[in-house]
């Protein structure tokens, strides 16, 4: 609480007015206490060119922007186990994914035609990446993005680091470098985020992806989507959640960093790393593309 009786009272005006400022930018952009987190993010996104109306109804709309501290606690945080990506070379996983290049033939073939990319390469990543398109995440994009954007705020930040299992937390000099960068780079994928969702007419609120914001079947982060999403069934938007849409957008992507007919198994893991960098990662959907193609 803040007391006015202190002897130097004056010297505490001005953060006073700033304090009330931001209370008054939170009664206009709704009262409700958790919201007030986001208010000079707020702010900074109508400095960055968005219409403040449009953030008012984003933001205080029907499904109000919540802080996800579980999702970005884990941006910071020793993961628990090495992941599994072997799994993903099991018969009955193999299986699937023959069942998904039948499916899928014709946008598959349309595709290697148009980009020179390779069905099995492109089934490779959606197996791994959502086992062919049947496990898509369930954080809220927004909110992963809105936390983690506003996290340099020192009473955030408590909070994600309070929310770290102190057997998985990382020295907290590290943390405090890790809020500095990350908050940068979510800040920018919460513009690409908006800027994409306004664009197709989505409520920003609705859409559910993996808890570090990467978003349906092919799992893209929000400035890929803006760079390398493509509309593959021609129904004049961007919808990654569509099995064509998807399919198209990883062979943009894979051209773009490089794919080509022909590519040797050096060159494919140097455009693969970019989609995601790990060697395990990227071995592991070589492999799958062997298998698949044998
Ligand atoms: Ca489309």
């Amino acid at each position: 609480m803040i007391s006015f009786n202190t002897p130097h009272a004056s010297r505490y005006l001005f953060p006073l007015g700033v304090i009330f400022s931001l209370l008054l930018i939170g009664i206009v952009f709704g009262t409700e206490t958790q919201n007030a987190h986001f208010n000079s993010l707020v702010q900074k996104l109508v400095q960055d060119g968005f219409k403040e109306d449009q953030l008012k109804t984003i933001y205080n709309g029907e499904q109000p922007v919540d802080l996800a501290l579980e999702s970005v606690a884990l941006f910071f945080s020793h993961s628990e186990s090495r992941l599994n990506y072997d799994q993903f070379l099991s018969r009955s996983e193999l299986e699937k994914a023959r069942e998904y290049m039948a499916t899928h033939t014709e946008t598959l073939s349309r595709v290697e035609k148009e980009y020179g990319v390779k069905k099995s390469i492109i089934t490779a990543i959606t197996l791994v990446e959502t086992r062919l398109g049947t496990y898509l995440g369930g954080s809220s994009i927004l909110n992963t993005f809105s936390t983690l954007s506003a996290i340099e705020s020192p009473e955030l930040k408590e909070m994600v680091w309070n929310k770290i299992p102190p057997s998985r937390r990382i020295d907290r000099e590290t943390f405090e470098l890790k809020v500095s960068t990350k908050s940068k780079w979510a800040y920018k994928e919460l513009q690409a985020y908006l800027t994409y969702s306004l664009r197709e007419g989505l409520t920003p609120s609705s859409i559910k992806g993996s808890y570090a914001g990467a978003i349906g079947i092919s799992q893209f982060m929000p400035t890929s989507i803006i760079s390398y999403g493509k509309d593959g069934n021609n129904d004049g938007r961007i919808d990654l959640f569509d099995h064509t849409d998807a399919i198209t957008s990883i062979a943009n992507y894979l051209k773009h960093f490089g794919w080509r007919p022909g590519i040797s198994d050096q060159e494919a893991f140097t455009v693969l790393f970019n989609y995601n960098r790990s060697k395990y990662y990227v071995n592991t959907l070589l492999k799958i593309a062997k298998e698949l193609d044998s």
